[in-house]
């Protein structure tokens, strides 16, 4: 069975590209290696002319990536709009960020239309069918209405909010209906199962049959896949940085000197947590001064959905509270809080989490979380560094031998760091061995595996079980 992905960007591999080091882009891509396969989705580029809506396909081996522009119009509603300023915030439990606009509701329903619409001529009979994310969830409704009776599944990456939540959401109802079109939705946690079922049954009269959501004529599958990342490969980046000269990795080590280091890396987004950890640690230091001058807290936060407002407005409030916190605190020759505004390469990345006692994964909400994990994963397994993380991340399901704390509460995250850093070793050790197993059971290999493995198990659907 050939292997068909869907999913808002698509980034088409250099001809020469060096296999790279991991990641969730590099796991999809090998799974379509494998079947051969086809990635079909939006290019990034935005093109007003006929010409860019046309699907343009590259074959790399025996993947063939197929993509297709938007309009400016087309990034306003469907991708900047309705699911950045809608469904993103909604789905965080953040109601009162949520901007909906019927507009933007429009063009995000046309462009799953649109996807839908390129896409048939490219399938094949029994091609398995996999489609990724909050922007395409209405995408296999499209595919049905117009025959497409193939298995498709979907994998929605950030939480799913409880019925009340998501039912705040104008057209939610329509909206989760069209999950109905789906023979497998796989989410990270139980937590999230309970919700989106729920929320079928209580917004759009699904029943639950052997296990099953039923609508209609139509059974979907509801069930939790956590993904994971390469830990083999992060690990091996990480040991190589003990020994790595490039300029991030050597110059951290010499500008902290003996100095312990907390690290946060995200993208720069308000479900993180960001500024909250900045005030945890400033509390932190005020609570316990003898630290002051010997911890330095690294943020690294590569800016984000820049021309979404709410992300501006959090730019400028991390930029506020790092520049209050570093003038009340520091001293002439010592800043406490190093905040990052742009990406680093993977090795650096590595380098910076093996260097850190303390990795701090504080958001308010998170469906998974892949920083807990590569955290674990560069650690020196002779002398590992602590992780602190938030109950709200999917993450926390699975790593329970990590400091788990409430994000909303500065106390109890300024108490964790304390209880980080003072940690014994082989305290420190017995976390880290239980952590690194269940990451290592659990990478993005055996992510792929079983969910793919759920996928074909299903049995295809029959040729009228439209959803009603
Ligand atoms: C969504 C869900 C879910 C960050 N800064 C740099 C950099 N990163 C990399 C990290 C990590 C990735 O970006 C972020 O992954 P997360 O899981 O933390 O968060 P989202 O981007 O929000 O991802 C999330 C995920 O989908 C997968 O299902 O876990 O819950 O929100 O890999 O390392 N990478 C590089 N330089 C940086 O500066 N190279």
């Amino acid at each position: 069975m050939r292997l068909v992905i869907v999913s808002n960007r698509v980034t088409i591999p250099d001809r020469h590209e060096k296999a790279a080091a991991g990641g969730l882009a590099v796991a999809l891509r090998e799974a379509l290696e494998k079947r051969g396969g086809l990635w079909f989705g939006w290019s990034g580029d935005v093109n007003d002319a006929a010409a860019g809506q046309a699907v343009r396909t590259v074959q790399r081996g025996k993947v063939t990536y197929a993509v297709t522009d938007l309009t400016e119009s087309e990034r306003q509603t469907y991708y900047l709009g309705f699911s950045n300023r809608a469904l993103w915030p909604n789905m965080h439990y953040r109601l009162g960020l949520t901007e909906f606009s019927r507009t933007d509701y429009a063009g995000y329903l046309a462009v799953n239309r649109r996807f839908a619409k390129a896409l048939i001529p490219l399938l094949k009979p029994d091609d398995l069918i996999w489609i990724h994310d909050y922007h395409l969830i209405p995408l296999a409704a499209e595919l049905r209405r117009r025959g497409v009776t193939n298995r498709i599944g979907y994998f929605h990456h950030i939480p799913w909010p409880p019925a009340e939540v998501f039912g705040a959401l104008p057209f939610s109802a329509t909206l989760i209906s069209t999950m109905g079109a789906y023979d497998l939705v796989g989410v990270q946690t139980q937590v999230d199962v309970r919700n989106l079922i729920s929320g079928l049954v209580s917004l759009c009269g699904a029943r639950m049959e052997g296990g099953k959501v039923r609508m209609g004529r139509r059974e979907t599958t509801v069930q939790a896949f956590p993904i994971g990342i390469d830990v083999e490969a992060f690990r091996k980046l990480a040991a190589a940085s003990e020994r790595a000269a490039t300029r991030p990795i050597k110059a951290t080590r010499e500008s902290l000197g003996a100095r312990k280091l907390v690290i946060g890396v995200d993208r720069l987004d308000y479900s993180k947590g960001i500024v909250q950890r900045l005030e945890a640690f400033g509390q932190f230091l005020r609570s316990h001064p003898e630290h002051r001058g010997r911890v330095g807290m690294l943020q690294i936060a590569p800016p984000s959905r820049t021309d979404v407002p709410e992300y501006a407005e959090l730019d400028r409030q991390s930029d506020e509270t790092a520049g209050r916190l570093n003038a009340a605190l520091g001293e002439f020759d010592w800043t406490p809080i190093r905040v990052v505004k742009k990406a680093y390469s993977r090795n650096a990345l590595a380098g910076f989490y093996r260097r850190a006692q303390v990795g701090l994964v504080t958001p308010m909400r998170d469906g998974m979380n892949l920083v807990a994990k590569e955290y674990i994963a560069a650690q020196d397994p002779a002398d590992p560094g602590v992780l602190v993380l938030s109950r709200f991340a999917g993450a926390a399901q699975q790593m329970g031998e990590a400091l788990i704390v409430n994000p909303y509460d500065t106390h109890e995250v300024a108490e964790a760091i304390r209880t980080a850093l003072a940690m014994p070793k082989s305290e420190r050790i017995r976390r880290f061995e239980r952590l690194y197993e269940i990451i290592d059971a659990t990478d993005i290999g055996w992510w792929t595996q079983c969910y793919l493995d759920a996928l074909s198990g299903i049995e295809a659907p029959a040729q009228d079980s439209a959803p009603k």
